[in-house]
C-alpha cells in the first residue's frame, strides 16, 4: 500500500490529522530542496534562458539533421584535407566575387562538410569596424582553411554601429548572444579580422581548457607577448564562456580585454592551452591605429577590479539594439548599436 494512502485512513480515523499535515510539509520541503539543486546549476539564470532562446533559422539545409547524423560517419580525427604551413597571399586584386565564386559549398555564411559529420559546430565571431579589405583577405584565407579542416562552421562578422569609441570586447558578447539565437554551436572562435593563420594544422576547435590560438606573428618575431597573453585569437566552449560570464562590457577602446578575459578564466580555476608554437603563428596584416579605438587609459585600474566586477558585468549585462543581421553569402553581418561609454573622459 502507498504512504498516501495509509495517511489518509490513519487520518481519517481522526487521530492525527496533525500528522498528515505534517508528513505533506515535510514531502513538499524535500520536492523544493532537490528542484534549487538543478537552478544552482547556472550562476546566471536569465542568461540560460537568453542562450536557450528558440532558434533563427539558420540556412536549415546546411545543418547536420539528425538522420544525416546516423548515415554519415563522424569525420577523421585528422582531417586528410591538411596541408600544414601554407603560403600567404595579399594580392591588391583580389575582389568579393572572386571570393564569393570560389567558395559555392558556402551559404549564407556557414559551411558543412558533405561527406562526413564534423567534430564540432564552430561560430568564428570578428569585432568589426571600417575594416574591408582586411575581411577580404580574411575571408579569402579563412573558408578554405575551415573546410580543409572539415567543420561545420559559420563566419559571424560583428559591427559596430556609429563612430563611438570601439568596443571589441561587448562586441563578441553581442556575437556569441546572437550566434546562439541561429544554433547551438559547440565552440567560439573570438577573432582578429586582420589576423590570418599561417598552417592549418592550427585547429579551429575547442578543448577541455580555454584555448589561445596565436603563440607568434609575423610582427613580433613569433614569440609569445607575455604569459598570460590571450589576444588576437581564442577559443571557448559555450560552457566555459558562460562560466566567466563572457567578456567584460566595459573596455572602450585599445587593450586591456583581453587580460579581463584571462582573469575570468584563472577565477575559474581553468587554464589557458595553446598550439605548439611553430603551428600557432599568424600573419597581422598591416594596419595603424583606427581613429576611434584609442589607447583604453582606464584599462589598468579595471584589470585590478576584474574579481570583484565579472559577475555583474558580462553576458548578463550586454545591453544592445540589434539594428540589421544580413545573411550575405560568405558571412554574417550582424550591425549592432552597443551604446556608449558611461562616463565621458
Ligand atoms: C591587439 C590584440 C587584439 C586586442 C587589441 C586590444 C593581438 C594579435 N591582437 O590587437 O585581440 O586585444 O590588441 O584591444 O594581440 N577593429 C575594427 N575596427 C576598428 C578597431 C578594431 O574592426 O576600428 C577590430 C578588428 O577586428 C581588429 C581588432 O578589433 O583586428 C583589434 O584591434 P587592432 O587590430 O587595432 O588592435 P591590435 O592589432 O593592437
Ligand atoms: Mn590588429
Amino acid at each position: 500500500m502507498g504512504v498516501l494512502p495509509t495517511l489518509f485512513k490513519v487520518a481519517r480515523r481522526g487521530k492525527c490529522l496533525l500528522l498528515l499535515v505534517l508528513c505533506l510539509c515535510v514531502l513538499a520541503w524535500i520536492a523544493a530542496i532537490s528542484s534549487d539543486d538543478v537552478v544552482k546549476e547556472s550562476p546566471f539564470e536569465d542568461l540560460k534562458a537568453i542562450e536557450e532562446s528558440p532558434r533563427r533559422e539558420l540556412e536549415s539545409e546546411m545543418i547536420p539533421s539528425v538522420e544525416e547524423q546516423t548515415l554519415k560517419e563522424s569525420c577523421p580525427e585528422r582531417s586528410p584535407l591538411l596541408r600544414g604551413a601554407l603560403k600567404l597571399t595579399f594580392e591588391a586584386s583580389v575582389t568579393l566575387e572572386q571570393v564569393e565564386s570560389e567558395n559555392q559549398e558556402v551559404v549564407g555564411g556557414q559551411y558543412n562538410p558533405a561527406d562526413c559529420v564534423a567534430r564540432q559546430s564552430v561560430a568564428i565571431l570578428i569585432p568589426y569596424r571600417n575594416r574591408e579589405k582586411h575581411l577580404l583577405y580574411f575571408l579569402y584565407h579563412l573558408h578554405p582553411f575551415l573546410q580543409r579542416q572539415q567543420l561545420h562552421y559559420a563566419i559571424y562578422v560583428i559591427h559596430q554601429a556609429g563612430d563611438v569609441t570601439f568596443n571589441r570586447a561587448k562586441l563578441l558578447n553581442v556575437g556569441y548572444l546572437e550566434a546562439l539565437k541561429d544554433y547551438n554551436w559547440d565552440c567560439f572562435i573570438f577573432h582578429d579580422v586582420d589576423l590570418i593563420p599561417e598552417n592549418d594544422e592550427n585547429l579551429y576547435v575547442c578543448e577541455e581548457q580555454p584555448k589561445h590560438l596565436v603563440v607568434g606573428r609575423n610582427s613580433t618575431g613569433y614569440k609569445l607577448r607575455y604569459k598570460g597573453y590571450f589576444g588576437g585569437v581564442s577559443g571557448m566552449t559555450k560552457d566555459q564562456f558562460h562560466l566567466v560570464n563572457g567578456f567584460p562590457n566595459t573596455y572602450w577602446g585599445w587593450g586591456g580585454e583581453d587580460d579581463d578575459l584571462r582573469i575570468r578564466i584563472q577565477l575559474q580555476r581553468m587554464t589557458i592551452v595553446r598550439p605548439p608554437a611553430e603551428v600557432a603563428r599568424y600573419t597581422m596584416v598591416f594596419h595603424k591605429r583606427d581613429s576611434g579605438n584609442q589607447v583604453n587609459k582606464d584599462r589598468m585600474l579595471l584589470l585590478r577590479r576584474t574579481p570583484q566586477t565579472w559577475k555583474k558585468d558580462g553576458l548578463n549585462s550586454c545591453s544592445y539594439n540589434i539594428l540589421s543581421v544580413n545573411r550575405e553569402p560568405l558571412y554574417i553581418n550582424i550591425t549592432a548599436d552597443i551604446g556608449q561609454p558611461e562616463h565621458a573622459h
